[in-house]
């Protein structure tokens, strides 16, 4: 491993060449030309990494780096020999790294591990369908399997896979949005009527100001770093609220221009405020007191009151709460000065026009969804929701994690849903709530969920205190994943196992109408197609919607009248289902294959309305309550690498954050090292501080000094999972905690030789 200095810019040509070597060296020219050029076009196919949005106007190359590492990931040609299953026992692959999986290649055929056995064997889709709908059909209750979906999949399977899990009988639907945005939607849904974004994507080319709250758009959203480029092109002010320096809010060189290539590149973040882990909630209320003692100052001129008199409610409570906030507490949690706050509270009182984007920073806290709610308020003060160049801008994370929820993946679907589902099929939905991700792993640790099922994705990496969830999975009768390449959920499985190899977005799916395409939500609610551009890897692959379909048919027979055969046979079917069932979604099928796609509708940003308990905006009162970090300890925070998608790791490179070749780092401040009686270097246990008996520990981690926030310390997810409690969750989402560990770091001897 090799530390280096971290990178003050991004981007730029090395880019741009990170993208194109691996994609020519390992697709070929024909086949990386195809799918590169087709990859976020209108009429080729959609971008499997992030959710973020498309601009009206395409470029010819209409992707970034990242984006280009998903695309081979999935349409490599190197293909899980047959010959590895006999070769490999399950014990055997649970000893490989995430890295060396997902390097394996391509899964081409169904496998089973039987009870008892440590080998998965190749079957056939008909034997793998029926042992799974035995296994299903022999349960006491519907409620003991669980049903999980990551966000890749798309809207077509995400229904038909609801269907089938509702027709089943359970509601048992978590998702990985349980782990990754549940506190915004959550808070949306309550104060503002919807849970998602309430901005278009050229409100980023309208606005004043935009407040970036923890998130880091050049590893986990490259391209929104064009779209800041271009708002401060016109004229706009951004800040970067984070507690780390991430160098694509410093300065961004767009690979697309000349300055980006040959020059400095733009300066990104106007202002740079370095919060501490978990000190939000406090920085929000500061500005909100700022902008309300300004109102006081000069009364009518801050406060936009025709908007709050016609729209919100709850005005003089929030007026008379936030300006008891006590700065010294703010300073305390935030660890910024008051200079700093005041600064920030000037450019939002001198915009008219702001929005505040944010991503896990800020939704992975236990105050989570009480520091959204800030936002909002921050936002409502000056009516800064519903017009052009202003909003509330979630980022989301995977794809389609937007759309799987639009299309009723939720544990908690309302009942305005059920009731429209069971009268477009004639059965009766369960009604009762089901698991999310959290509350699954603990029903499967009482031994009651017996069967999981995940519609992609690798929970069992993913979810926080990995040795627990591992003992949970463990426990199970019988696990089945929906795959496109190998992962850790393959290898920690219940006594009986099966993989199920699927196609991806990039392949072309033929059914019997015909080729298909799917669609897809992106984070400014944006629906489009997505059209298959190769051939798929291997014959025996297929289709999501076509394994939900087969594995319905074996499971349910003619319990419930529902023509799967039809929807697998061709997909405008589902469509046509979901235009009756999903509001904004008439005329589904050739909406979503013209070239433009649409825009679903939105309350609060098509015309200020919002269905909320008072049928208002819902200005709110928090308490604020901020994380204490005892005495010896730091409080760590789990984020990506440059070179990871997820669980799925890329290579073991940082390169932003000037790490090669290695994962087991610890970031921690010059001055915390200091304090502890560390230095860079030095190798360390990193171990959990929390009031139980189990042991939580990473072994043997090198320190990075890093200008991180004092106090605050940061590792790569998944391998810090095993530090995050399961008890350790969001008030109201149940979202773990990744964002806030309270550790401690304790030297170890370096072994001889090393
Ligand atoms: N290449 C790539 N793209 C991805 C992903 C990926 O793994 N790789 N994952 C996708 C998914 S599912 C998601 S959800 C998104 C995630 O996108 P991000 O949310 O950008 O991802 P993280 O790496 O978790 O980074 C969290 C950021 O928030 C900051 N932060 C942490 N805690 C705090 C805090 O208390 N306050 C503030 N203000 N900032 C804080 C961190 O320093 C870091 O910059 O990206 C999506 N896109
Ligand atoms: N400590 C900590 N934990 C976290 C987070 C964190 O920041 N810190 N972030 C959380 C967040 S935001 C999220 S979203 C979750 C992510 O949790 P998941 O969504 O469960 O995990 P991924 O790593 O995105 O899933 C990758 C797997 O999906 C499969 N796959 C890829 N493409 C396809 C496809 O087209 N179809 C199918 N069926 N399968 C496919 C591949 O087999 C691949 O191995 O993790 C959460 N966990
Ligand atoms: S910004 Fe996101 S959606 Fe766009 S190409 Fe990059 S990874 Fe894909
Ligand atoms: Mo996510």
């Amino acid at each position: 491993m090799t530390v280096g200095e971290p990178k003050d810019w991004a981007a730029g040509v090395p880019g741009v060449l990170h993208s194109m070597t691996p994609a020519i060296e390992q697709l070929g020219v024909a086949r990386a030309a195809k799918l590169m050029l087709n990859l976020n076009q209108k009429g080729g196919f959609d971008c499997m990494s992030c959710a973020w949005p498309d601009p009206d106007k395409r470029k010819t190359a209409e992707f970034c780096e990242n984006g280009a590492k998903a695309v081979v990931w999935e349409a490599t040609p190197v293909l899980v020999p047959r010959s590895f299953w006999a070769e490999h026992s399950v014990d055997d692959l649970a000893d490989k790294t995430e890295y060396w999986l997902g390097m394996q290649g391509r899964i081409t055929e169904p496998v089973w591990k039987p009870a008892g056995k440590d080998h998965y064997e190749p079957v056939s889709w008909e034997r793998a369908f029926r042992i799974i709908a035995d296994k299903l059909n022999g349960l006491d209750s519907p409620d003991q399997a669980s049903f999980y979906t990551s966000g890749r999949t798309s809207n077509e399977a995400a229904f038909v896979y609801q269907l089938f899990v509702r027709a089943f009988g359970t509601n048992n639907l978590p998702d990985c949005s349980n782990m990754c945005h549940e506190s915004t939607s959550l808070a949306m849904a309550e104060v503002v009527g919807i849970g998602k974004s309430t901005i278009a994507y050229d409100d980023f080319e309208e606005t004043e100001l935009i407040i970036v709250m923890g998130q880091n758009p050049g590893t986990n959203h490259p391209r929104m770093l064009t779209a800041l480029e271009d708002a401060k092109e016109n004229g706009a002010e951004i800040v970067a609220v984070n507690p780390l320096p991430e160098s694509s809010l410093k300065r961004y060189k767009n690979p697309q221009k000349v300055r980006g290539i040959v020059g400095r590149g733009t300066e990104i973040a106007d202002q740079f405020v370095q919060i501490r882990l978990g000190g939000d909630m406090a920085l929000l209320q500061a500005l909100s007191k700022r902008v309300v003692q300004a109102e006081l100052a000069a009364p009518g001129t801050v406060v936009d009151h025709a908007f709050i008199a016609e729209h919100t409610s709850g005005y003089e409570a929030f007026v008379e709460h936030v300006l008891q906030v006590d700065d010294d507490e703010v300073v305390r949690a935030t660890g910024l000065t008051l200079e700093e706050i005041d600064e920030l509270a000037e450019r939002y009182l001198r915009s008219d026009r702001t929005i505040i984007t944010w991503a896990m920073g800020i939704t992975q806290h236990t105050k989570a969804v009480d520091t959204i709610k800030e936002i909002i308020n921050l936002l409502l003060l000056r009516g800064n929701i519903g017009r052009p160049g202003a909003g509330a801008s979630p980022i989301r994370g995977h794809s389609n994690v937007q759309g799987d929820r639009t299309m009723g993946i939720w544990e908690q679907m309302p009942d305005s849903f059920l009731d429209a589902l069971a009268k477009e099929f004639h059965f009766e939905p369960p009604r009762e709530h089901g698991v999310d991700a959290l509350k699954g792993i603990k029903a499967m640790q009482r031994g009651e969920i017996k069967f999981w099922m995940g519609m992609g994705g690798n929970l069992v990496a993913a979810i926080s205190d990995s040795k627990l969830a591992e003992a949970a999975f463990r426990g199970t009768e019988m696990t089945v994943q929906v795959s496109t390449k190998l992962n850790r959920s393959h290898a920690v499985v219940g006594d009986e196992a099966l993989i199920l190899p699927t196609m991806g977005r990039t392949e072309i799916d033929v059914q019997a109408a015909g080729p298909q395409f799917v669609s897809v939500e992106d984070t400014v609610c944006s629906v489009h197609g997505s059209h298959g551009q190769v051939p798929p890897v291997a014959p025996g692959l297929l289709s999501e919607v076509a394994i939900v379909c087969e594995l319905a048919k074996a499971t349910l027979g003619d319990r419930v009248a529902v023509d799967w055969q039809g929807m697998r046979d061709d997909y405008d079917v589902i469509r046509d289902h979901i235009s009756h069932v999903v509001p904004g979604f008439e005329d589904y099928s050739r909406r979503a294959a013209s070239k433009e796609g649409f825009v679903l509708p939105n309350g609060p940003r098509d015309s200020r309305s919002f269905a909320t308990k008072t049928g208002k905006a819902m200005i709110t009162v928090n308490e604020l309550e901020h994380v204490e970090r005892p005495e010896g300890t730091l409080l760590l925070q789990t984020l990506r690498a440059h070179d990871q998608y997820n669980t799925t790791i890329y290579s073991l490179n940082d390169r932003y954050r000037g790490i090669k070749k290695g994962r087991h780092v610890v970031f921690v401040n010059p001055d915390d090292l200091t304090e502890l009686g560390l230095q860079d270097g030095d190798r360390v246990d990193v171990a959990t501080v929390w009031d139980d008996d189990v042991e939580r520990v990473l072994r043997d981690y090198r320190v990075v000094a890093y200008p991180s926030a004092r106090g605050c310390a940061a590792a790569y997810f998944p391998e810090a999972n095993v530090l995050v409690p399961l008890d350790s969750a969001a008030k109201g989402s149940n979202t773990p905690v990744s964002k806030a560990v309270p550790v401690r770091l304790t030297r170890v001897a370096v072994p001889a030789g090393v």
